[in-house]
């Protein structure tokens, strides 16, 4: 997890905390480094402000050591997250009812497995979750969320192959709210991000069912593409926070910080396996733990 994002901050630390009080070469380390980023799935324009802010914070002589290298680096991209601020979608569950929240993503990102994950966390935290499972377009889409819901024991609203999947959506929080479900989870089909179709659809998803949070699964293993499906699906439908899946396999780890950096939201949870406990919490301290190594 992350392995090669760390090393390109080792290997920076290592070659600039020799030169920072000499500043010789200083700048070619870190348009090295820049570049490195970059290659790690961190999106130019966030790693050109890495690169500027380190250097600014060098000439006005912030930076004399290792420790205050490691220290500025950790601050500059927290200081990411934070301006993209936090999500508590458990939390929030609390005060609604039902608290519903409908899934975007282009296919085999994950969705459907992240549904089942989440709903089995909301009722380990004592919730009533539906699934439902608004993908009425791809083959094999309904009996796969019914399979997760037998395994788990949460149940699964369903609906027909090619009906209107808005509609459907809509009938299953009016069932959720006289049933007692306490948390909707929606699934929604996913297809190229490109697809008009898809995009409409979405929309009416959204205007009928009016879900508290749009959440948004990506694949970390698409590095720029997935930061390229976040832009789009944050301009087409709004995105309230991002899940990035696979980080068990994901090694260039730039993905959560290009996507907080280019749209402005948050990572909340990833998914770290195939198993319904796979899926954690995101957490900055973490994540900044896990790619900048100690000072
Ligand atoms: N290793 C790993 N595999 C994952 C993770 N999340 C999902 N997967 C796998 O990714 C594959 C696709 O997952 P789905 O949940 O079917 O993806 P989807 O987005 O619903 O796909 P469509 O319905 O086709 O749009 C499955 O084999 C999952 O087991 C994860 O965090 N780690
Ligand atoms: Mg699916």
């Amino acid at each position: 997890m992350f392995k090669r994002i760390r090393k390109v901050f080792t290997r920076f630390i290592e070659k600039a905390s020799k030169v920072i009080t000499s500043r010789e070469n200083l700048e070619e380390i870190i348009e090295e480094f820049k570049l490195e980023l970059v290659s790690n799935d961190v999106a130019y324009e966030a790693a050109e402000e890495i690169a500027d802010k380190l250097l600014e914070a060098v000439g006005k002589g912030e930076v004399k050591s290792r420790g205050e290298l490691v220290e500025k680096l950790r601050l500059i991209i927290k200081s990411f997250f934070e301006k993209a601020g936090s999500l508590d979608i458990f939390g929030e569950a609390l005060r609604h009812n039902p608290y519903k929240l409908v899934f975007l993503g282009v296919n085999g990102v994950g969705k459907t497995t992240t549904i089942a994950k989440l709903a089995y966390l909301y009722r380990l935290k004592g919730f009533k979750p539906l699934m439902v499972a608004a993908d009425t377009f791809r083959a094999g889409a309904q009996e796969q969320l019914r399979l997760h819901g037998e395994r788990i024991g949460i149940p699964v609203f369903t609906g027909k192959y090619g009906s209107d999947p808005a509609a459907l959506a809509y009938d299953a929080v009016r069932y959720a709210e006289n049933r007692g479900y306490n948390v909707v989870l929606i699934d929604t089909a996913g297809r190229m991000h490109t697809d008009v179709d898809l995009v409409n659809e979405l929309r009416k998803i959204v205007r009928v069912v009016k879900p508290h949070r749009k959440i948004l699964v990506v694949d970390a293993l698409t590095g720029n593409d997935a930061v390229e499906q976040a832009r789009f699906f944050d301009e087409a439908v709004g995105v309230d926070a991002v899940i990035v899946t696979k980080v068990d396999a994901y090694e260039q780890g730039g993905v959560p910080l290009s996507i907080v950096y280019s749209i402005g939201k948050p990572v909340i949870m990833i998914g770290v396996g195939q198993d319904y406990k796979d899926l954690k919490e995101f957490i900055i301290d973490e994540f900044l733990d896990k790619i900048i190594p100690e000072k």
